[in-house]
């Protein structure tokens, strides 16, 4: 499998979080998890790691909007000028404002102002090195959108013919799929898996599966008017979890994108069985949808051992995961989102990809 790698995300080193109370906390979005991945990945066999190449902006900008994209460019030299005090301790602080938008018809001037605007929450810090990796982190789902794109041959006598359904994995970071159209969130800058799924659609349907521990929101948003790009999301129920206002089973889609967004919001405790039979209801929508390429959001978050997240899925079932989403038979770009417990992270990586390679390991319930 073709893995794509770039040193770059170590830029993105935020020193702090704020989590809920006001808490400032070491940031666990670490580089450090892209160290433990890439360990155990150089295990595997199969493991062929690249660089990503540089594709530019255009397909970013067919995601993002250019004054958020500018403002990502910009917003640290902004911030350091701004704010003396931050210039004297920039190795510590971030830019991270205290005012967030709620209402986005004005967006305002000022640094402080266009970060509430563009910035959703307190998990996204941004600073010196943040647009850079970012950019870096979309280069490595875009090379490997590329990766697959090869094998995507249509058939005209027959639609859902594929000669060949190879796949491949980008190790981004920062994650992607909670920055929407244009704002950052939950760790994420640049829609990695949307960027790698709207490059796709040149050939053909699309579908992105996301199955990190939190609801897809931005891709959810990205996409939500579409109906040539199937979005689903599988996580726990936003009326107890991160991201909190998006990810409800009500949210289909909305004009052309109506019926095109499907959401599995699950409650805390979810076990392998439970995950697993939201998984086969969610790969039923897949194979009726009949897309040419699968987008899938990867996030280890939903393991037992999680910090951040409240489900009870084993290392076995994170392989049956991988192994059932093979089954589909798709050309596959894998994206890395989420995934928080360091010490088993690069175990779990290779649990699923695996999985992917492999027969299945738990009986497929009726
Ligand atoms: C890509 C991804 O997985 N992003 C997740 C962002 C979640 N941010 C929410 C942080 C809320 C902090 N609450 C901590 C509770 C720890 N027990
Ligand atoms: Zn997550």
């Amino acid at each position: 499998m073709k893995i794509f790698y770039d040193e770059t995300h170590r830029l993105h080193n935020p020193a702090f979080e704020v989590f809920d109370g006001g808490q400032r906390m070491p940031y666990l979005e670490s580089p450090e998890r892209m160290d433990r991945i890439l360990k155990a990945i150089r295990g595997m066999d199969s493991a062929e790691i690249l660089a990503p190449r540089d594709f530019g902006l255009d397909p970013i900008r067919a995601v993002h909007s250019d004054a958020y994209l500018t403002f990502l460019a910009s917003a640290w030299t902004e911030w350091l000028a701004a704010t003396p005090e931050a210039a004297a301790a920039s190795d510590k602080t971030a830019l991270l404002p205290a005012t967030f938008a709620a209402k986005r018809d004005q967006m305002p001037e000022t640094i402080l102002g266009k970060a509430g605007f563009f910035l959703l929450d307190l998990s996204v810090p941004v600073v010196e090195g943040t647009y850079k990796a970012a950019l870096a982190s979309a280069n490595c789902a875009l090379s490997a959108a590329e990766a697959i794109s090869s094998s995507i041959i249509h058939d005209p006598s027959s639609p859902s013919s594929f000669i060949l359904h190879p796949s491949s994995f980008a190790l981004c970071r920062p994650p992607g799929h909670h920055a929407g159209r244009e704002i950052a969130g939950g760790y994420c800058f640049l829609n990695n898996a949307a960027i790698a799924a709207q490059w796709l659609t040149r050939f053909g349907r699309v579908a992105i599966l996301d199955v990190d521990y939190h609801a897809g929101n931005g891709t959810q948003d990205i996409f939500y008017s579409r109906a040539d790009v199937l979005t689903i999301s599988i996580h726990a129920d936003p009326a107890y979890e991160y991201p909190y206002y998006a990810g409800y089973a009500q949210e289909t889609g909305t004009g052309e994108g109506l019926g095109f967004h499907r959401n599995f919001p699950l409650p805390a405790g979810t076990d392998d069985a439970a995950y697993l039979a939201a998984l086969d209801q969610a790969i039923d929508l897949i194979t009726v949808y009949g897309p040419q390429s699968l987008v899938v959001s990867l996030g280890m978050d939903t393991y037992g051992g999680d910090p951040l997240g409240k489900f009870k899925l084993t290392r076995e079932g994170i392989g049956e995961i991988g192994h059932r989403i093979a089954a589909l038979a798709l050309p596959t770009a894998v994206i890395m989102e989420g995934g928080y417990n360091t010490d088993e992270l690069g175990k779990n990586v290779v649990a699923f990809l695996e999985g992917m390679e492999s027969p299945p390991a738990m009986p497929i319930q009726p």
